[in-house]
This record gives C-alpha cells, structure tokens and sequence, in this order.
C-alpha cells in the first residue's frame, strides 16, 4: 500500500472514532435526561476534572471567561474526548482490532468515573453503556465499509472473505457526516432539555416565601444615577453573576432539607425548611462579590435577600468560646471559612431563602444559602448550604484554602467605570461618565476620576442605601478634545482607604488596581 492510501485509511479511521464518539456522547446525554444528570457522561466527565485541575489553572479560566467557564470546561473535556477518539481511530488503518478495544476501553472511563461518583446507583451507567454499545458498533461499520484491513493483518487471516471494496470518498464522508449530525444534534436536544427540565424547577415551586417580618427599606430613586449604560442598581437574579464549583445545580427538595448547626457548640440544633419559614425572617439589601473579579468586572451583583440572621441561629447552638470560625458544608461537598465574629457581630449576615421577592433560583442556592456583608463569596456565601460546623481556624480550612487562597478574605473598597463603554465613540463636548464603586461593612466615601493624565476629580455619588450595598456615581467633563483619552477611577471607603492603584492578582485575596478604559472624541 502506498503512503497516500495510508494517509487516506488513517484520515478516515480518524473520522470514524470521532464520529462514533459524537455518537455515544449524544446518546447517553439524551438518555441521562431520564435518569439523573449525574448519569450525563460529559457532565461527570467535566465534573471529575474540577478537583484534578491545578488551582493555578482553575481561577484564570473564571477570570477570562467569568460565568462562560463551565461552557469552557464542558467543550474542552469533548474536545480532548474527540482528539482521543480520532487518534484510535487513525490507528485502525493498521491495527483495526487493536483500535476497537481502545475505544471500548476509552468509553469505559466515564461509566467508571460515573460510578464513582457518591449519589450514584447502578441504573446511571445504563445510558452510558448503551451509548458505547452504539458508539464502538457505528465504528465498526464505518470502517467496515470505508477502511479495508491493512494488509499484513488482512493476509493473516486469509481464511475470511474477501473484504468488499471501501466505499468511494464521497460516500465515505457522507455517510461519516450524515451519522456525526445525527450524534451532534442529539447531544444538543439533550442540553435543551436539561436546561428546560431545571427551569421548571418542581422543586422551587414547592416553596412559598412567607411575608419578612422585618421589610428592608424601599430603594430610593436617588439611589441610581440614571446613566444609560450603567449597570441597574438591583441585579435580577437572571443577570447575577454566578460562580461555583459544580456544572450543574444540584436541585433540592425543600422538604428534604435541612440545616445541622454541630461541631463547638453546648447544643447541636438542627432545622428543617419549615422551621426556618416559620421564623421572623428579614430582609436586607447586600451586594455580594467574587474574589475572582478583575479590576473593573462583573463579578459582583446587588439584591434585596430575605432570610434569618445566623447569628440568632448560632445564639440557639451557644458556640464554646474557644471557636473563631464557622466552617459552611455544601450540599455538594463545598466548604467556606467564615470568621465567628462577622457571623455574631450586628451585621446582617443571612441564611437566605429569598432573592428579590422570589425564592432563590437553583444556581444562586436553592433552597438556602448564606449572604454575609463585607467578605468575599468563596469565605462566606455558601449555595445549597446544609452544615454550620463551628470550629477554629487552626482545625479546619475550606475549600479554596486548600487550593491557595487565603482562610480569611475581607472586601476591598472598588469602582469601575460602566460608561462610556471600553473604545467606546464619543460624541465631542460634555463627555458624561458613570459607574458603581463598592465598600462593603464600610461604606463609599469619595469617588475620584482622572481624565488622561489630569487631576483627581470628585464624582457625584448617588444616595447611599446601606453601607453593604454598592454606589453608584457619575461626572462629566466639559471641552474635551478629539481623539482618543484614558479615563481611570479609584474610591474611598468612609475608614479613609483609598482604593491601590497598585496592580495584583486575584490569587490570594482579590486583584488590586484602579479600573482604566480608553474611548474616542469625535
Ligand atoms: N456550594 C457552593 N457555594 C458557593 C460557591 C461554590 O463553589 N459552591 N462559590 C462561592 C463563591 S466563590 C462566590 S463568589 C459566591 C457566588 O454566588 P452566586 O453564584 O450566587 O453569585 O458563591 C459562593 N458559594
Ligand atoms: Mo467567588
């Protein structure tokens, strides 16, 4: 056989593995839908290399595509999938036997991952399987009808028909390419039908918001500077930011749940969903903020949440006074380190159950979660929250500080510029400039902008709600010239910090550094 012809059968065996492999993944997919999604092999998959990443890996990815890394995660663990899968496939040019036992071995690794997993049970391989069944026999028959045996293994075994003739390229890559839709298109229909089954949320529905004991102040007017462009003082829950560490929101039935307060304390107390709607419960306005966020991201959002001062529940527990930190179990196994005195102090640290009037959605906690004003999300905001274990910092560290970032992680005062937008073009004369600075437990002082290399000058800042929520503010410059300028912003927080314009990154504590854009006069 001449080296073209080799060339060709690899590049056909190749496309064979991967079309085969898009087969299996589409088929299991859909098939996991009825199961359980934990039965879903690219989500187990992804979800199996989460805790293998290195962290120095993990938290760049979150910082370049913000909410987008799960996406990211998904599409590289199929893409690696696929390359693995074209490879095998390229060698059954010459090992044909070979190739197939590897491609079974290979869909293999997710029914063992899959298996692994704690809440398995035995019926969320089945998708799986059958999907490698599909997926290894649709290989076998491309190859069969596209790729001829090579030569010494065929004249081996010259006691077998002869082989028909390979299909023509034409017909070859049609066929390939008629069978890889059908595989594409069923994975897709299995996405969709993921997202919408979460959607409907059986769950949430279950659970009816009682009228808060204690309404949180109505947001004044005043409160939003009204520049279009910037970012709306309330964050509905649809376009708050979202960090975790899980591909899919684990959804829990409020009737199943409960929250065990253990560990230091002179009373174990444990409460149920209803135990927790029958108390007084209060609402507060806190902006929330991930220490992920680059200078000037979106990683932070604002909402009204409603739910029980942990401190009344901790009062129930009566912590042992040797305790200093309160260590917060997930549902899915994630832990944040919250110091004692942030969860005991007056502020309104929250066991929440609702987000702007609405129970929590799925992802931002459902059925409940912690909101403590003034600390970072990964030390104190723990989604699908069932454990408080009250315990000391030298005992216990959670699950980011296992991975490098620091145990304890307070809020630094931050602003960035929403308007104008980066490279934004701008109309000469007045340029009008907005944005929203923050400083929880503290408070903004003072916002100052600089326009190119001028002087610091003091912005307008709209009304303050609390001292745990964002501030918005705004300036204007007059008279300023055509072409292109640096805008850059830094605030002051009321204990008279003013905002580093030293730049840092976000591993151990969060990035430093003043928010700059450029946009153009016209
Ligand atoms: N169970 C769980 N809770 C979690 C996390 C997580 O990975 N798992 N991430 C934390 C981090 S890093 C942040 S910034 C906030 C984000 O909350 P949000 O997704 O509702 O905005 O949740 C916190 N709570
Ligand atoms: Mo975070």
């Amino acid at each position: 056989m001449n080296r073209k012809t080799r060339a060709a059968h690899r590049f056909r065996g190749a496309l064979a593995g991967v079309v085969a492999t898009v087969v299996m993944f589409g088929l299991a997919d859909v098939l996991a839908r009825a199961f359980s999604p934990s039965a879903a092999p690219l989500l187990t998959l992804g979800q199996a290399i989460i805790p293998l990443a290195p962290p120095a890996a993990i938290k760049p990815v979150i910082a370049l595509f913000g909410d987008n890394d799960k996406l990211v995660l998904i599409l590289s663990t199929g893409l690696g999938a696929l390359v693995a899968a074209g490879l095998i496939g390229a060698l059954a040019a010459s090992r044909r036997r070979l190739a197939t036992t590897l491609l079974l071995a290979a869909g293999l690794v997710p029914v063992i991952v899959i298996i692994l997993r704690p809440e398995a049970g035995a019926p969320d391989i089945i998708p799986t399987l059958i999907g490698i069944g599909v997926g290894v026999a649709v290989f076998v028959l491309l190859l069969r009808l596209g790729v001829p045996e090579a030569t010494a293994e065929a004249t081996a075994r010259t006691a077998r028909p002869q082989q028909p003739d390979p299909l023509s390229r034409r017909r070859f890559f049609t066929l390939a390419g008629a069978v890889g839709t059908i595989g594409a298109v069923t994975i897709a229909a299995g996405q969709t039908v993921a997202s919408l089954a979460q959607e409907a949320g059986a769950a949430v529905a279950k659970l009816v918001l009682p009228t808060p004991a204690k309404k949180a102040a109505a947001i004044p007017a005043a409160a939003s500077t009204d520049i279009e462009g910037t970012v709306p003082f309330v964050t509905e829950a649809k376009d708050f930011y979202r960090i975790d560490t899980v591909l899919s929101p684990p959804v829990i039935d409020p009737e199943q749940w409960s929250l065990r307060i253990h560990g230091m304390v002179e009373e174990e107390v444990t409460l149920t969903m209803d135990d927790v709607l029958d108390l007084p419960l209060e609402e507060h306005h806190i902006t929330l903020t991930c220490v992920s966020n680059p200078v000037g991201g979106e990683l932070v959002g604002n909402a009204t949440w409603l739910g029980y001062p942990v401190r009344e529940l901790l009062a129930r527990a009566r912590p042992s006074s040797q305790a200093d930190m309160v260590l917060s179990h997930s549902f899915d196994g994630f832990t944040a380190s919250t110091p004692l005195g942030a969860l005991t102090d007056d502020r309104a640290a929250l066991l929440a159950v609702g987000m702007n009037d609405e129970p929590l959605t799925p992802i931002h906690g459902f059925p409940a979660r912690l909101v403590v004003p003034g600390l970072y999300g990964f030390v104190s905001a723990t989604k699908w929250v069932t454990e408080l274990e009250v315990t000391r910092f030298d005992e216990k560290t959670a699950y980011w500080t296992d991975r490098g970032w620091d145990a304890k992680a307070p809020i630094l005062v931050a602003s960035r510029i929403e308007v104008p937008k980066p490279l934004a073009k701008v109309s000469a004369g007045t340029v009008r400039v907005g944005g929203t600075a923050w400083a929880q437990r503290s408070g903004i002082d003072r916002v100052e902008v600089k326009l190119d290399d001028g002087d610091w000058t003091q912005a307008d800042l709209a009304e303050e709600v609390t001292i745990d929520t964002w501030r918005q503010w705004r300036a204007d410059f007059s008279g300023v010239e055509p072409g292109t300028h640096t805008l850059t912003v830094r605030a002051t927080d009321r204990d008279g910090t003013v905002q580093t314009g030293k730049r840092r990154d976000s591993i151990p504590n969060s990035a430093t550094g003043h928010h700059h854009i450029q946009f153009r006069v016209e």
